[in-house]
């Protein structure tokens, strides 16, 4: 049902409906396609707010991308129909709308195009779709071969449904000229400001071909009529209508009628996509739509995509992890930090973790995020909910709710710029912010940190506001009172690390007073949170502490004991209680929960959390990121690494069918989330969000970098430290580190503590300094049995 191909950097999914939603995704800098393997697909571009070019066909809300989306016969989607013309017999590929059974189907996902072949009724048809990598727009390859020992008749019928564009004005027409469907709306609107802000808008949507086609229709109602979606009217009669749709819902609509002999093919190219004139569609269609043109456009595509290949490679006896390492993960945390979710106004800590896994492919991205995320700073040294990429973008959705979490993830992201660059010049450099004030990097950093130790009560604990990492958490403080403990707690990392760096840059003074800070902040959890086995979450407004053992739901949660372990807030014997209730309360067969149980209903003095579906995201789901943060403290702790092992394996689906099929999801990328309430609803825990935006992905590339493989880099150079499953003997890594390529044999051996060799040398410790850009080391680590 599910296969790599053979170096894992392709994933072949041979049935539609064995895990419907299961879907590849590809982008460039200005959109975004997924794509199910039964065609339906949700395309956004950026101009420079997310846009989109074809709708649902009715009104649509507009909102950021969403977990679990269904999909419904009218979803948008790429489809073609073939009909035989002698028989009648009609059938869909990839597999809407008609939905008949193929006699061969194969979906195949590949790191720069989503392809298909579909076999039925003696017919194949292979789609393939490419991006190009500085324009909008889908470049669509079809094929279609007579597989039968006879000549046939058919007609091929690509259909590209458009949608309802707008309530204002829609419309569509067929376009001799540019040889191809042009639809057109007037994005809708009330305020005559937005009137200057629309006035450029891409508001025209086109399908366009390469070849003539037989005929065409651009109604929806004209070529679905009676007959519906799965069996449209028009493919009933010799030729499509070759209509218009006049404040009707356009469509794109072309057919070829063609005569094939046994063993022949014919091959068709399309481009779909935005547009804001038809002098764009014509330049757009001089640029790519010929055979050379994709070629190249695929050619240049792989390249930029191969820009995101990231610094690790690993083979290790666990084959599907290493093509997710290899291949897939670090195209995820690319995305992330290549495009930023396709935003303009990414939320503080999404976008500083998110560049925080552009270390690891392009550190300059990462830096130069930091400085646009400081410019940013309000006088008061606090972050800003979000942080503004665009001319004139503004706050939106969740960034219009004050979080008070945002400054910490500034020396929590620096710590991995640091280790992966030594680059602590950044730190020195001037940033003139909007408001006026101008701070180096390195004051800028210790305002955050003086605000989070002010932002404080009079117990030392952090105030919450309308909710910290956990963005739903949104009535614990709304009065102004409550306190998050795991803010608590991420405030004495953040300060810990941040002691660190001043210590770095001789700065002692401001080191002694945040690590004093840090206690401070420790030992207030500890005082008001300790529940006997594990951390609290928080104190409401009304001074009622939760995650604790007498609640019925969200007894405990995972963030507080993580990062208690992370600041070290927990001691070694409060770890040890810990870890066996997070083992036995929140661990299922797809991760490691959130919290549970999970909310029924609402809990005024905890907010709109309480309110999700039971498992479903933040209400308890196996949250991802949450996850992956305690994987990190596991790494970071020591001794945990089966622990940490077993917990990184479960972010990905597979590699048993069963567990393919109840998750649904490829194993391409780490979702947000998977369905929690494990004990509460068994049937659809583990059921992946398919929402490929999180997180978690810059995290679980860490833990492979530095924990796993334990290669990370200091002041001077690279500490080598990997913590192996015990049930795994040797691994092979390939790492880039600072311009320096390493070739890692690391294997188990009776030694007492980790080993290094370069050649015939025995290092004196397991640590490589001096080291030379260009140069490649060969090193073999022997780790204790
Ligand atoms: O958003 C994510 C945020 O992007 O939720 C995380 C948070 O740390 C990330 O910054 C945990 O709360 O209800 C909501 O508003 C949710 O919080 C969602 O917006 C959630 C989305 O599902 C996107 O991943």
């Amino acid at each position: 049902m599910l296969r790599p191909t053979n170096n894992g950097d392709r994933y072949e999914l041979t049935s539609p409906t064995a895990m419907p939603k299961a879907a590849g995704f590809l982008w460039n800098q200005q959109m975004m396609i997924q794509i199910t393997c039964r065609g339906f697909a949700t395309a956004q571009f950026m101009q420079p707010e997310p846009a989109k070019y074809a709708y649902a066909p009715n009104i649509e809300a507009k909102t950021f991308m969403q977990p679990e989306q269904n999909y419904y016969a009218h979803h948008p989607g790429r489809f073609v129909y073939v009909k035989d013309e002698d028989t009648g017999a009609l059938f869909s590929a990839p597999y809407e709308p008609v939905r008949s059974q193929a006699d061969r189907y194969v979906f195949s996902v590949g790191k720069t195009d989503v392809a298909w072949a579909v076999e039925q009724n003696g017919i194949r048809v292979e789609m393939v779709m490419g991006l190009p990598t500085h324009d909008v727009a889908e470049l669509w390859t079809i094929k279609v071969t007579n597989l039968s020992a006879r000549p046939r008749r058919l007609s091929v019928t690509p259909y590209f449904p458009i949608g309802f564009m707008s309530w204002m004005n829609q419309s569509a027409e067929w376009n001799p000229d540019l040889v191809g469907v042009v639809a057109s709306c007037v994005t809708p609107y009330q305020k005559a400001s937005e009137y200057f802000k629309n006035k450029f808008n891409k508001d025209k949507t086109y399908f366009i071909c390469e070849t003539q086609p037989d005929s065409w229709e651009t109604n929806q109602q004209s070529f679905e009529g009676e007959g519906g979606i799965h069996n449209p009217s028009a493919l009933q009669q010799p030729q499509l209508g070759c209509g218009d749709a006049r404040y009707e819902t356009p469509t794109a609509a072309v057919q070829y009628r063609l005569a094939l002999n046994p063993g022949d093919s014919r091959e068709y190219r399309f481009m779909f996509g935005p547009a804001y004139d038809e002098a764009e569609i014509l330049s757009m269609r001089n640029r790519y739509l010929s055979k050379p043109a994709f070629t190249r456009t695929a050619a240049e595509y792989a390249r930029y995509m191969e820009g995101g290949r990231g610094c690790l490679r690993i083979e290790t006896p666990d084959k599907d992890l290493d093509n997710f390492v290899n291949h897939w993960l670090p195209r995820q945390v690319f995305y992330h930090g290549d495009v930023n979710r396709l935003t303009t106004d990414p939320q503080t800590r999404n976008y500083l973790q998110d560049n925080m896994g552009m270390n690891y492919i392009k550190p300059g991205v990462s830096r130069r995020a930091f400085l646009t995320a400081v410019s940013q700073q309000e006088p008061n040294g606090s972050m800003p909910d979000g942080i503004l990429l665009a001319e004139g973008a503004e706050l939106k959705y969740i960034n219009q709710i004050p979080h008070t979490d945002h400054c910490v993830w500034l020396p929590v992201t620096l710590d991995v710029y640091l280790s992966e660059t030594g680059d602590y010049g950044l730190l020195k450099e001037e940033v003139l912010s909007a408001n006026g004030d101008n701070f180096t990097v390195f004051q800028r950093f210790s305002r955050a940190m003086d605000w989070l130790l002010r932002a404080r009560d009079h117990r030392g604990l952090s105030y919450i506001a309308q909710g910290d990492w956990c963005d739903p958490m949104n009535m614990v403080g709304y009065k102004g009172r409550g306190v998050s403990g795991w803010l608590t707690l991420a405030t004495a990392y953040a300060l810990n690390l941040w002691a660190a760096v001043c210590e770095h840059e001789g700065e002692s003074d401001l080191a002694t007073r945040y690590r004093a800070g840090a206690k401070e902040c420790n030992a207030a959890v500890n005082k008001h949170m300790w529940d006997g086995d594990w951390f609290a979450r928080g104190i409401t407004d009304d001074d009622v502490v939760f995650g604790i053992k007498k609640d019925g739901e969200g007894r405990i949660w995972l963030n507080p004991q993580t990062f208690a372990m992370l600041s070290g807030a927990a001691s070694p014997e409060q770890i040890e209680r810990i870890l066996p209730q997070v083992d036995s309360q929140l661990s299922t067969p797809y991760g490691v929960l959130m919290f549970a149980p999970p909310f029924t209903k609402m809990r005024e003095d905890v907010g709109r959390v309480t309110q999700k579906a039971i498992g479903s995201a933040e209400n308890g789901a196996v949250y991802n990121h949450a996850g992956v943060f305690y994987i990190h403290s596991l790494y970071q702790l020591g001794g945990q690494q089966d622990r940490a092992y077993h917990l990184l394996r479960q972010l990905l689906p597979g590699p048993t069918e069963a567990d393919y099929r109840q998750r649904g999801q490829l194993p391409i990328y780490i979702p947000n989330y998977y369905r929690g309430a494990w004990r509460e609803f068994p049937r659809t825990a583990g059921r992946s969000s398919q929402l490929f935006n999180t997180g978690t992905v810059s995290w679980a590339y860490r833990c492979f970098v530095e924990g796993l493989c334990g290669l990370r880099g200091d002041a001077e150079g690279l500490v080598i430290n990997p913590q192996l499953p015990s049930s795994w003997n040797s691994i092979k890594v390939t790492r880039q580190f600072r311009g320096a390529t390493f070739h890692l044999d690391i294997r188990r051996a009776d030694v007492d503590v980790i080993t290094v060799k370069q050649g015939s040398r025995t290092l004196p410790d397991a640590r490589i300094t001096n080291i030379k850009a260009g140069e490649t080391y060969q090193l073999s680590v022997l780790v204790p049995e």
